[in-house]
C-alpha cells in the first residue's frame, strides 16, 4: 500500500499541468517527506553504490527514491537543463555545490546539510553538485526531475573533464531491475 505516495504523484501531476514550472512542488514534497513512510518498500540499499528507484515517470516529470549508504556519494554532475527538487525522507543529506568553467577543475562554492522534510532545489544555472548522506550515516531522498532525463554530465574533480553517465534504475515501481539492464 502506498496511498500517500500515490497521492503525491497525482498532486505533482496536477501542479505541473497547472503551471509547467510547478511552484508548488517544493511544498508538496516537503509535506510528504515530513509525514509519510510508505516509500520504504520501494527503497533498498546496495553495498557498492547509491541506489535509484523509480516511483513514477511521465512526459512532465520523474519521481524517484534514492538510497544513500554509508560513505556513498554522487559524482559532481549537472541536471541536463532541467529542474531538480530533492526532499530528505530519512537521515540527513549533504549537498556540495560547484561552479565550473570549461577547461578547469570545478570550484566548491557552497556546502549545505538538509534534515528530514527539507527540500533542496538545483538547476544548471545555479551550479553543479555532489549529493551524499551525512558521513557515517544512511539517508534516503525523494527526487523530482522535470523533465525526465536518462543521462547526465559528470565532471572530474581534479581536471574538470566531462564524461557522460547513464542513469539506470535499481527498481521500477517496486520491481527490482536486473543488474545487467542498467548501465550503473
Ligand atoms: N542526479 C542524481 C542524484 S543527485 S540530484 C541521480 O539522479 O542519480
Ligand atoms: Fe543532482
Amino acid at each position: 500500500m502506498s496511498a500517500a505516495l500515490d497521492r503525491l504523484v497525482d498532486d505533482l501531476q496536477r501542479e505541473f499541468q497547472r503551471d509547467a514550472r510547478a511552484p508548488g512542488a517544493s511544498a508538496l514534497l516537503s509535506s510528504y517527506a515530513r509525514a509519510h513512510e510508505d516509500w520504504r518498500p520501494f527503497g533498498f540499499y546496495d553495498a557498492q553504490r547509491y541506489t535509484r528507484h523509480q516511483i513514477a515517470r511521465n512526459a512532465d516529470f520523474e519521481l524517484l527514491v534514492l538510497c544513500w549508504g554509508i560513505g556513498q556519494a554522487s559524482p559532481i554532475h549537472n541536471h541536463e537543463g532541467q529542474n531538480c527538487w530533492m526532499a530528505v525522507l530519512d537521515g540527513e543529506i549533504d549537498e556540495l555545490q560547484y561552479r565550473w568553467t570549461s577547461g578547469s577543475a570545478p570550484v566548491l562554492t557552497r556546502e549545505m546539510r538538509f534534515p528530514r522534510g527539507e527540500v533542496a532545489f538545483i538547476r544548471d544555472e545555479i551550479g553543479l553538485h555532489v549529493v551524499r548522506s551525512r558521513p557515517g550515516t544512511l539517508a534516503a531522498s525523494l527526487h523530482v526531475y522535470a523533465k525526465p532525463y536518462d543521462a547526465c554530465n559528470v565532471y572530474c574533480e581534479r581536471t574538470g573533464d566531462v564524461t557522460r553517465k547513464s542513469l539506470g534504475y535499481d527498481s521500477i515501481r517496486g520491481k527490482r531491475v536486473a543488474a545487467a539492464a542498467g548501465t550503473r
